[in-house]
């Protein structure tokens, strides 16, 4: 059977088929790309096309637990309903919280912000976009009035001139980084410039870098400003009848920026680059600019999201085709929960607490017979405010649904401590493992992708249904659900008595229209923001519906591709507005042994702290470790090598991981991933190192510039250790360790400073000693295994350190031991020599899609393959969702011209 439903990853939103064989309920044949689905149009990355791995009852959170204990759901709704009926009789609404997540669908976002703000009361009900997309809406609402992304994606196909700041698109939004491939070679004439400090594989399609020095990018768009109104290439036009505020503007940016040597003195660009951009820029109508966290995750984001649209406004590229600022987003339903006003400084529906008449609209809308919510008057505390406030003992229960702020709040050492101190947490999760549940005192099993019904909106405004396919695991049940079930127990059954998912959807609509009269201006009522065509969709419709662009009503019944074309814009006056801006530098401040800035972000195969993507262990390869990324000379000057393990440390945490060694990182700054936690890895959690910063208009962290000091963890050996399911892990025998989930085994990479009696060890730490072993004390070699009736308990492999893994290489022969019933003698022999009985060691993984690793490929460089398409031709490497085709290219120059490059060292 076959059903289309939506890839529950980034804000691409691509539409995928999921086959599902009706006899197996815990899993889906197969997940490829949604052909007719128009974000897409078939594609799909590695992470989309690895779904159908990601599944399975194994690991979920299947009953409500109290205190650690399964109770059944009637006790647990009771508790939830109880205490916080307690709780705000005793202390005030105010002292509830909830903390919501763009991955909740929309429906569930919708009633978690009625039930928070309009029935109990409280206006401190934040998400985690306020760590994501915060910087970009409030640029926005600054610049046009409302939170409204004007472009869509043909604007990237049909621009002439792209430019990508702050985003890492070929990782990140791999499908649509594949769009604007295929559009740059159907039309030679596009240019892409692709501004970053790190040298991405995003690059790859670049005409122009711009190695933009960290935090740069407002003296870069400043300059740009002064450039275009130094050469008459602004659109006086545009400017005069449509925007005001210009004057202001370019005043600020000539006094930054007043021409291109001091913008490229301050940006860290050189001047001949920065006049090609500039140039492009300024002769180019059709330019769309797009960004994400290197541009919102700053204690500046707002003003560089302002200082884009400035320049865009300034030259009139805006409400046309392929022109237009354009915030991409990030997680899969981030805009869903924009529009049913998730952030704590808005109230529902693109309305906010301060927008005349919004208190009393929503308040009637909401009212049913017998019950009248009782909205606060006010915003409430956005996301770090929030965790202050429980540390002062305001906030006495908070409610978590969908997010993992243990690991992704900045400084989340302190919010560990938060969570501590509140008397109430309770968490809505899928999985039975996280860092937050471990400090939760209630969980709530949630469905979860697959499982779940509703809708998301991707970067594009356009709306999609995500359909529920498989029955959730044990108890598990949907987010709605739970919450009208804990609405029902504090009093407010009224509000919540909905018998589907169909007929939130249809109440979010109406509210979307409710009194919004585009005849009238955003002062008396008109909100962007319109839905109301999909208002009273049946269960038939809806579970129908076809993904379409808001505004969806009378006058657009078909949707809207893209807004402002006619110049009208949601200010008082209909004018957008430039805004004046300046460079301020990052908050967080050096210490005397923290010189060096610190760079957060992602990896192409992981998903945020990794609870779905780290299930299929083909994205396990492309990195497998927590890693630091250091420039060459910063390397040398902390003494580490490439491959060994370092610390990196400031006085609010400390972070290990592999180091690799990289020209692409600039110096005086690292990189290391944000997805690695507690549940895979000693001491990696990136935010525990990022200081709680923020921007003072959008409250977004800081999270892209933290300052750590950088040394070698004094490690002598490392070793692979493999376990089957019943052997647990020794981790307090070592100092350093990583779990790497495989097929069929775990794989735990592990480092310490005291060499052991290694037959001792095994004997004491895995609780069986080793049935076969050698050792070659000189070299620092062990290798041992423990077979039980033929069957593989546990593997070992130990040498000094950063030598093991280049030396392991492909181990996934190893893997497929673990399910075999009697090795045969052939494999018993070649367990010690750590080699498959047959077949090559392939290296790391490049294509995941495939599993093609890096030694293959340099096999088939070797060999002759020239060309990406030489490459996939021989190996298939890169010809699905080509995510790895800037590496293929990588390998193809290195090889070629024999260049020195970083050497991959994270294990295979
Ligand atoms: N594979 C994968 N894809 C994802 C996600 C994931 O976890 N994994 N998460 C999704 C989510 S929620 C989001 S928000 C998006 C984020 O997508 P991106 O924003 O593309 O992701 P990041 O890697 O966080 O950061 C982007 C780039 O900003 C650069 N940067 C850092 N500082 C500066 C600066 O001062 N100026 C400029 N111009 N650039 C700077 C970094 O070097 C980095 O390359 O990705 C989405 N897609
Ligand atoms: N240093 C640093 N920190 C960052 C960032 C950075 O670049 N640098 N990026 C920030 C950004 S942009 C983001 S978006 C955040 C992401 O950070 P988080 O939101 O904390 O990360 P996730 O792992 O996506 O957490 C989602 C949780 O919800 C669970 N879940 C999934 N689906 C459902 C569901 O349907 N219902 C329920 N109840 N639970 C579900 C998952 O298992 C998981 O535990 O991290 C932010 N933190
Ligand atoms: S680009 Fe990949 S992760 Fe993003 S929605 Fe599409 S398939 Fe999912
Ligand atoms: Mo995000």
């Amino acid at each position: 059977m076959q059903t289309n439903t939506t890839c529950p990853y980034c804000g691409v939103g691509c539409g995928v088929v999921a086959e599902h064989d009706t006899t197996r309920c815990d899993t889906l044949v197969s997940v490829t790309g949604d052909p007719s689905h128009p974000a897409n149009q078939g594609r799909l990355c590695v992470k989309g096309s690895a779904l159908a791995q990601t599944l399975g009852h194994d690991g979920r959170l299947t009953h409500p637990r109290i205190n650690g204990l399964e109770v059944s759901w009637e006790r647990a709704l009771d508790e939830v309903g109880a205490r916080l009926g307690r709780i705000r009789q005793q202390h005030g609404s105010g002292a509830i919280a909830g903390y919501l997540s763009g991955q909740l669908l929309t429906e569930d976002y919708y009633l978690a912000n009625k039930f928070f703000k309009g029935f109990v009361g409280t206006p401190h009900v934040d998400t985690n976009s306020r760590l994501c997309m915060a910087s970009a809406v409030a640029g926005y609402k600054r610049a046009l009035g409302a939170d409204a992304v004007p472009c869509c994606y043909e604007d990237l196909e049909e621009a002439e001139l792209v430019v990508l700041t702050g985003s890492n698109l070929a990782w990140n939004h791999p499908v649509l980084y594949q769009r604007l491939r295929t559009a740059k070679r159907r039309n030679p004439l596009m240019r892409i410039v692709v501004i970053d400090p790190r040298v991405i594989d995003t690059c790859e399609i670049a005409d122009l870098y711009l190695p933009i020095a960290p935090g740069g990018d407002i003296a870069l768009f400043n300059g740009l400003l002064t450039y275009m109104a130094g050469k008459g290439r602004l659109d006086r036009d545009f400017i005069e009848r449509h925007t005001e505020g210009f004057d202001e503007a370019l005043a600020a940016a000539q006094l930054e920026a007043p021409d291109i040597e001091t913008a490229a003195d301050l940006c860290g660009v050189d001047v001949e680059r920065l006049e090609t951009f500039y140039y492009w820029f300024a002769s180019q109508l059709h330019v769309v600019t797009l960004y994400s966290q290197g541009i919102n995750q700053s204690s500046s984001g707002t003003d560089r999201v302002n200082a884009i649209i400035n320049c865009h406004l300034a030259g009139g590229s805006i409400g046309l085709p392929g022109a237009g600022p354009f915030s991409i987003t990030g997680q899969p339903n981030a805009m869903g929960g924009r529009e049913v006003g998730g952030l704590a400084n808005q109230l529902a529906a693109h309305m906010d607490y301060h927008t005349p008449g919004a208190l009393d609209r929503v308040t009637r809308f909401w009212t049913t017979p017998g019950l009248v919510p009782t909205l606060p008057e006010g915003p409430g505390h956005k996301a770090l405010a929030l965790v202050e406030a429980i540390e002062r003992g305001e906030i006495q229960a908070l409610w978590i649904m969908a997010t993992n702020p243990l690991v992704s709040l900045p400084d989340a050492n302190r919010v560990r401590a938060a969570l501590k101190k509140c008397p109430l947490v309770i968490v809505s999760e899928c999985m039975a493992r996280n860092d937050t549940l471990e400090h939760a005192d209630i969980l709530l099993p949630a469905s979860g992708w697959a499982e779940k019904d509703g809708t998301v909106t991707n970067s594009e405004r356009r709306i999609s249904r995500q359909r529920g396919i498989l029955p959730p695991p044990g108890e598990a049940r949907h987010d709605w659900w739970i919450i009208c079930e804990v609405a029902r127990r504090m009093g407010f059954g009224e509000a919540f008595a909905y018998s589907s998912v169909h007929e939130v959807f249809d109440e979010h609509a109406r509210l979307s229209g409710f009194e919004n009269d585009p005849q009238a201006t955003p002062e008396t009522g008109y909100r962007l923001f319109d839905i109301s065509g999909l208002a009273g969709l049946d269960r038939t419709q809806y579970d129908a519906l076809a993904p379409i662009q808001w505004p969806v009503n009378a006058s657009a019944p078909q949707g809207t591709a893209r807004l402002f074309e006619d110049a009208r814009f949601m200010t008082p006056s209909g004018r957008a507005r430039l805004i004046a801006v300046a460079s301020r530098p990052a908050m967080q401040r050096p210490g005397s042994d923290t010189r060096l800035l610190l760079n957060t972000g992602r990896i192409r195969d992981q998903w945020h702290t990794m609870t779905r993507t780290a299930r299929a262990s083909r994205l396990m390869h492309h990195r497998s470790e927590p890693f630091i990324e250091v420039h060459p000379e910063d390397a040398r000057q902390a003494s580490v090598q490439n491959g060994q393990l370092a610390r990196l440390h400031n006085p609010l945490g400390e972070y290990l991981g592999r180091v690799r060694v990289t020209t692409a990182q600039p110096q005086g700054s690292l990189f290391v991933p944000i997805h690695w936690n507690d549940q895979f890895a000693r001491q990696a959690r990136a935010s525990a190192l990022i200081a709680a910063f923020c921007d003072p208009v959008s409250g977004q962290p800081e999270s892209k510039q933290g300052r750590v000091a950088l040394s070698p963890v004094p490690a002598q050996w490392e070793a692979c250790l493999l376990l089957g399911s019943d052997v647990t892990a020794p981790l307090e025998a070592c100092d350093w360790w990583a779990r790497i989930p495989l097929a069929h085994c775990q794989r735990w990479q592990m480092a310490g400073e005291k060499v052991p009696d290694w037959r001792v060890w095994c004997e004491r730490m895995l609780g069986q000693a080793p049935t076969l072993w050698s050792e070659d004390e000189t070299r620092g070699h062990f290798r041992a295994a423990c077979l039980h009736g033929g069957r593989l308990l546990w593997w070992l492999a130990v040498a000094p350190v950063g030598t093991l893994n280049p030396m392991l290489g492909d181990i996934g022969w190893l893997d497929d031991c673990f399910v075999l019933e009697t090795l045969e003698p052939t494999q018993r022999r070649r367990l010690l020599a750590g080699r498959a009985a047959s077949g090559e060691d392939g290296g790391a993984t490049v294509c995941s899609c495939h599993q093609v690793g890096e030694k293959t490929i340099a096999r088939a460089i070797a060999g002759g393959c020239k060309s990406v398409e030489a490459l996939g031709e021989r190996l298939a490497c890169g010809t699905q969702c080509g995510s790895c085709i800037p590496e293929l290219k990588k390998l193809l120059t290195a090889q070629t011209e024999r260049r020195e490059e970083p050497v991959e060292s994270t294990p295979a």
